[in-house]
């Protein structure tokens, strides 16, 4: 059936236009560069919050720092799979290397759902158990989705079906806990609560659609160049984007708890002693 469907072949690329190769290179450049200046950010800011919120700045700044390396080295592997050859991007010798990627998510996801359940500052033995639920969701997602991306089309198929299991089992708990977080919350923080809800849905869409991109009728290498640029987009947006949500959501209910007032400017704002 699947191959009636025109789904066993591999992704693998003929050769690419100088236009894909460099795309993808100036997105990979790009992500460094995201996840380089939002590490900074995340541990300068970090003594800007309250003393509850600081485990989830400081997550942040890990999360984009092993994003940083990876987006690195993924960069470097991209650079040195192709050579270029009378105006065409060919294979050279090294085979590009998607692994990076999915070591870093298997390191990353589960400290950006860590990032989420402690800004949320849930009770915690309420969270210690979500966060077990959701970390082991995470890993078998992750070590499911990648033998897909290494086969055939039909092995794309069936491994990225199973890792969709986990997946709708984690958006589920968290959109349950979230939108049960925010009802607690007071005004502001609660529209930041259901922002982080939306971003985090959409952002975490954005994977399984790119992975599905070479069986969607998409070829060459604009599928191999598609899932890539996904990848990034997808990860520029769970990562410091999101990240950038939670600090505001962190200042927020520092100056919350503190009893001043939530549209302080957050310049002018002295930083918080505690
Ligand atoms: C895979 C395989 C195909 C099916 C699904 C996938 C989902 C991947 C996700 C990754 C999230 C990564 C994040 C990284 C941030 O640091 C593995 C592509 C559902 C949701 C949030």
């Amino acid at each position: 059936l699947l191959s009636g469907l025109g789904l066993a072949q591999n992704v693998a690329p003929a050769t690419l236009t100088s236009g894909q190769f460099s795309t993808v290179y100036n997105f990979f450049s790009f992500a460094i560069a995201a996840m380089g200046a939002a590490a900074i950010f995340f541990f300068v800011s970090r003594s800007e919050v309250g003393p509850k919120y600081r485990i989830a700045m400081l997550v942040s700044g890990l999360v984009v720092s092993i994003a940083g390396y990876h987006y690195l080295r993924i960069f470097n592997s991209w650079d040195a799979a192709y050579t270029l050859k009378d105006g065409a991007y060919v294979f050279s010798s090294h085979p590009f290397n998607d692994a990076y990627r999915y070591v870093d998510w298997l390191l990353t996801v589960p400290l950006l759902l860590l990032e989420t359940v402690a800004v949320l500052a849930l009770p915690a033995v309420q969270s210690r158990s979500l966060i077990w639920r959701m970390v082991i969701a995470s890993a078998l997602m992750i070590a499911l989705g990648y033998p897909g991306e290494i086969g055939s089309l039909t092995a794309r198929f069936w491994w990225g079906l199973a890792s969709t299991v986990p997946f709708v089992y984690i958006l589920w708990l968290l959109w349950g806990e979230l939108g049960r977080a925010a009802a607690r919350q007071k005004p502001k923080v609660q529209l930041y609560s259901r922002n982080m809800k939306l971003l985090l849905l959409f952002s975490w869409g954005v994977y399984p659609v790119a992975y599905a991109l070479p069986m969607l009728g998409i070829t060459g290498g604009d599928a191999v160049i598609g899932v890539q640029i996904g990848y990034t987009i997808a990860d520029v947006l769970a990562k410091p984007i999101f990240g950038l949500l939670a600090y505001a959501i962190a200042i927020t209910k520092t100056r919350q708890d503190l009893g001043l007032s939530e549209d302080d400017d957050l310049i002018s704002t002295p930083p918080v002693v505690a």
